[in-house]
């Protein structure tokens, strides 16, 4: 501890502690342009507002980047000080239009005028630039520019996207988006952080409406709440305006940090699509379902009032027996919505035939994780790789699908850690990759056990972990024998040395976390794929220690959570197996209801068992497999040959186009719940605006029809929900609504950010390792199909589009329907950017615009299933993993044809 004066007072502080931290600690404020406006920006000491004065030193310091030494005697606010401040304003202020010409009149700028105590400014203006309107996204007006350069370090620093920088010299050097490029045209993927950290309005968002650039100051009242799209689970503000969303901004949560991505806070307008649901819709007596008119859908349907539409939804479930019923819930929806789902498929169905996008997703990880691990949540959170000294990401693109996520493995690298990325593709992530290990497509069995065998053969394996946290090492020693990196080479496209160099890199890294996606699970050897990861880290102990462990990347927004809380059709809430008689005879108790003592089926399982005419009746809320689910065309007919069927989303989607009754529900800034990011924090969204029209809460919907069903619930508030779910959920224990309402975020279990550091949930105690053999994807290409086709996402877009096609600014950066292509097999086949080709599998025939992308190798063909007009699962094989019940819809054989 250091002691010394300030402002003539005695004050103790810490030796990295700086000034103006001090003096913001102390009450004091001290007005700052380049620093601490963005809580998490490093400090930069350029705008010289902060300025404070030490005695016996000739010239004043910047309070932001200075720290203090002992007997120092401090003055913020001496003449010297505030005379100074005055001049530094005026200086800046020629820099900045008049005030009523001013971008944002109330930017903080402005209020650090004030605060000066200076409005005008005797110096001549700079020469004045074009405001730059060219990003549907971001409105750039630097002639409010005052080169404080927050917008540079949030660009480089905080999201490592290293888009924007200076440019020219003197009076004419400019803050330039790559080499002043217009913002459109250059590579800046539209996260915004420049403009949460922009001081003056220079940066801006625009309203994707109206184009407009729209200030902080234009809203009315701020809600704290989330973003509603993946896993990472950022916290963020909306900024509402006669109950309309406005404007995000980011919010200190403790997985971003004040960080968004391009859809956490530009794609928010969903929810004012004139598209949204309503009313209560029910099919009009014979439309056909089979002749949907893509062009006019609301033309089979009349509208309803809530008590015809629940009645006919809940007579015609109560039409059917336990199995020939089914439930889709969501994993867009909070934990208690979740909840309540399964309850109500397993209590007023009397079936367990309830699943969720989980299993088109992470199943495979999930079954290799619960066999090996006996749990299947991640050892550790992402914000740990800032902690690793090696990092693997397999099968993954974060940079896309979870950036926020990506900002710390990007900032890791920054700091020295090695990063290995294995991806049939490359991506946004490989140009900070030591090793972008682009092998073949489906081949990660042979990659992953070429690297087993080096670990093991060269003995670089962590025999002490072994002996205690593992067990099975010798069948897995036995086994990999044959897979030496000499004869993997030719199955996985890698060079012997190279694998032998990753390997070696994982296994002797100090700490080292694997993060995997899609491209591990969505195989049909998915669970073997994971199997291996598992394997790679228990043989090393590369697991149970602060940046170590496997952390597979989880999508939607509360998978997790909505896994968690039963939505899955083998397990109760948490985990409980349905199969087991103690625990099927305590939640026939708890729910005082007669229960399904069987499994039930999953995802895919039960659109066969519809085509089987097993199944006739289904309740879907929140999911749209006629988008989602793969081989789409007899997922389609499957859903047509429902007798009867109830879709709850918050469009007309492809899905509700086949529902006999279509209910319109809540968007997820239209209702408070708890959510479940991919780190197995528990935070609150909280309600910002009300539903449109006479669409009703989720909750309400899943309650209202469970009455109708006889099964007697009234709950008063979510917070009800969360209690009873909670007390059968004993990774909530620690977990209470009325901590979550004031501490934000909690992780389960029991604030445990980092699990295992003594061995494993398992019956032994231990990890048990599985080893695995080589088996091909299920389609590889021939003569007739020549190509690889794969499938995924891409940044600006959610899944099916559902919600991210209605986002003004995310459909103007991506508004049509692409299939990358390596450069090379466009030019071999005469195809330009743009030209309309054909591809087709032996399911089915998409027509779509091909993209040029170095990423892709050449012989595969990417496809991003977010579009309707081209659907991507029209071409995908339902063919799935034995274990894990997901569909290979990561690779199959394609024809790509020029029209
Ligand atoms: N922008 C955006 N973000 C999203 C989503 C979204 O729709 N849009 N969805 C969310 C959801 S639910 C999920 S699950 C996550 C998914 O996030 P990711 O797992 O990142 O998803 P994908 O883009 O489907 O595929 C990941 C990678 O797998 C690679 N791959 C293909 N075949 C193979 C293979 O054989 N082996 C290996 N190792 N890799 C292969 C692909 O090239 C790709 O880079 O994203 C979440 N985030
Ligand atoms: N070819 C191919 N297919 C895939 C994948 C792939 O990589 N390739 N990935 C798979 C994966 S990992 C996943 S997770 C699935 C995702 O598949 P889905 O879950 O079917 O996809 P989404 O588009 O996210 O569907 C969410 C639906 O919920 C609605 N919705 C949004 N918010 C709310 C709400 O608050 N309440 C209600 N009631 N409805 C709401 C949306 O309008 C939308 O219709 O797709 C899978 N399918
Ligand atoms: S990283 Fe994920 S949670 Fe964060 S803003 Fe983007 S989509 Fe939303
Ligand atoms: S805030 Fe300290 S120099 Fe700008
Ligand atoms: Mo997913």
């Amino acid at each position: 501890m250091i002691s010394f004066t300030l402002n003539g007072k005695t004050v103790h502080a810490e030796q990295d502690e700086t000034l103006f931290d001090i003096a913001q600690r102390e009450g004091l404020s001290l007005p700052h342009l380049c620093s601490g406006y963005h809580t998490h920006n490093k400090a930069d000491g350029n705008c010289r507002l902060c300025v404070v004065e030490v005695e016996g030193e000739r010239t004043l310091s910047a309070s932001c980047k200075r720290t203090v030494h002992d007997g120092m005697k401090v003055h913020t606010h001496s003449e010297r000080v505030t005379k100074s401040r005055k001049m530094i304003m005026e200086l800046l202020l020629a820099d900045h239009p008049e005030h009523n010409q001013s971008p944002d009149p109330n930017a903080h700028f402005w209020q650090m005028a004030d605060e000066v105590g200076i409005q005008t400014s005797r110096f001549s203006p700079r020469p004045t630039l074009e405001p730059d309107f060219t990003h549907p996204a971001l409105a750039v007006n630097l002639n409010a520019c005052i080169q404080c350069t927050n917008c540079i370090r949030a660009c480089q620093d905080l999201q490592s996207n290293d888009v924007l920088g200076m440019f020219g010299r003197g009076a004419r050097s400019t803050i330039a988006f790559d080499q002043n490029d217009p913002v459109f045209d250059s590579t800046c993927v539209a996260c915004g952080e420049c403009i949460q950290s922009c001081p003056t309005g220079a940066l801006l968002p625009r309203d994707p409406q109206t184009g407009d650039a729209v200030t902080a100051s234009n809203s009315l009242k701020r809600v704290d709440s989330l973003c509603p799209f993946c896993g990472v689970g950022c916290q963020l503000t909306y900024h509402v305006r006669d109950n309309r969303l406005i404007r995000v901004d980011g919010r200190d949560g403790p997985a971003n940090e004040e960080k968004l991505c391009v859809k956490g806070r530009f794609g928010f307008d969903y929810i004012h699509h004139p598209q949204r649901l309503t009313k209560p819709l029910i099919r009009k007596e014979g439309a056909p379902k089979e002749q949907m008119d893509p062009a006019n859908p609301l033309s089979h349907f009349r509208e309803a009032t809530w008590d015809e539409a629940l009645e006919k939804a809940a007579n015609g479930f109560k039409s059917f027996k336990g199995p020939e019923l089914a439930g889709f819930g969501s994993a867009k929806g909070s934990n208690e919505e979740a909840y309540l789902f399964q309850k109500l498929i397993r209590t007023g169905f009397g079936t367990n035939n309830v699943d969720h996008c989980t299993r088109l997703c992470h199943a495979s990880s999930v079954a290799a994780l619960m066999e090996g691990i006996g749990s299947a949540a991640v050892s550790a959170p992402f914000m740990d790789a800032l902690k690793s000294d090696v990092i693997i990401v397999i099968g993954a693109r974060p940079a896309q699908n979870h950036p926020v996520a990506a900002t710390y493995i990007k900032k890791a690298v920054k700091q020295g850690a090695k990063l290995i990325v294995m991806d049939p593709r490359r991506q946004a992530l490989s140009r900070f990759a030591d090793h972008m290990v682009q092998f073949k497509s489906g081949a990660d069995v042979a990659l992953l056990n070429a690297m087993i065998h080096t670990i093991i053969d060269e003995n670089l394996v962590d025999e002490e972990y072994i002996k205690t946290y593992t067990q099975d090492f010798e069948k897995l020693r036995s086994r990999i024998q044959s897979f030496s990196p000499e004869d993997m080479a030719p199955v996985c496209g890698i060079a012997p040395n190279e694998i032998r160099k990753i390997a070696r890199l994982y296994a002797g890294a100090k700490r080292a976390l694997i993060f995997w996606g899609m491209g591990v699970s969505q195989h049909v050897h998915g669970t073997d794929n994971a199997r291996c990861l598992i394997a790679l880290a228990l043989i090393t102990g590369q697991i149970g220690r602060d940046g170590t462990g496997l952390h597979p990347l989880r999508g939607q927004n509360n998978v997790q959570g909505a896994s968690d809380a039963g939505l899955i059709p083998m397990v109760y809430p948490n985990y409980q197996a349905v199969g087991d008689k103690t625990i099927h005879d305590r939640f026939a108790d708890f729910w005082q209801a007669e229960l399904d003592p069987d499994p039930g089926l999953t995802v895919v399982e039960i659109i066969h068992a519809i085509q089987a005419r097993q199944i006739k009746s289904m309740y879907i809320m929140g999911e749209n497999p006629a988008m989602s689910d793969p081989d789409t065309t007899n997922t389609r007919k499957a859903l047509a040959s429902l007798d009867h069927l109830v879709v709850q989303d918050i469009f007309l989607t492809e899905t509700a186009m086949y529902g006999d009754v279509v209910l319109p529900a809540s968007a997820f800034p239209e209702k408070t719940g708890t959510f479940t990011n991919t780190n197995r924090q528990v935070q609150l969204g909280r309600q910002a605006v009300d539903p449109p029209g006479d669409a009703k809460q989720d909750l309400w919907i899943i309650c209202e029809i469970a009455n109708r069903l006889g099964l007697n619930w009234s709950y008063d508030h979510v917070r009800d929900v969360y209690r009873e779910m909670a007390s059968v959920m004993n990774s909530l224990n620690a977990i209470t609504w009325e901590r979550l309402e004031t501490e934000n975020s909690l992780t389960y279990p029991n604030d445990q950010a980092v699990l295992f550091r003594n061995g494993f949930p398992t019956e032994t105690g231990k990890g048990r390792i599985v080893p695995t053999d080589l088996i091909p994807p299920d389609e590889v290409p021939d003569t007739d199909y020549p190509f690889v086709l794969t499938t995924g996402r891409m940044l600006e877009h959610w899944h099916t589009g559902a919600m991210t096609r209605r986002a003004g600014v995310l459909d103007q950066i991506e508004a049509l329907p692409v299939a990358c292509l390596n450069p090379k097999e466009m030019k071999k086949r005469d195809i330009e950017a743009g030209d309309i080709i054909t591809v087709s599998t032996r399911r089915g025939t998409v027509d779509i615009h091909a993209r040029p992308d170095r990423d892709v190798p050449p012989g595969m063909v990417f496809i991003p299933f977010c579009f309707k007009e081209a659907a991507a699962n029209l071409l995908t094989n339902p063919k799935l993993d034995p274990y894990g019940k997901i569909p290979e819809v990561k690779t199959c054989a394609a024809k790509v044809e020029k029209t």
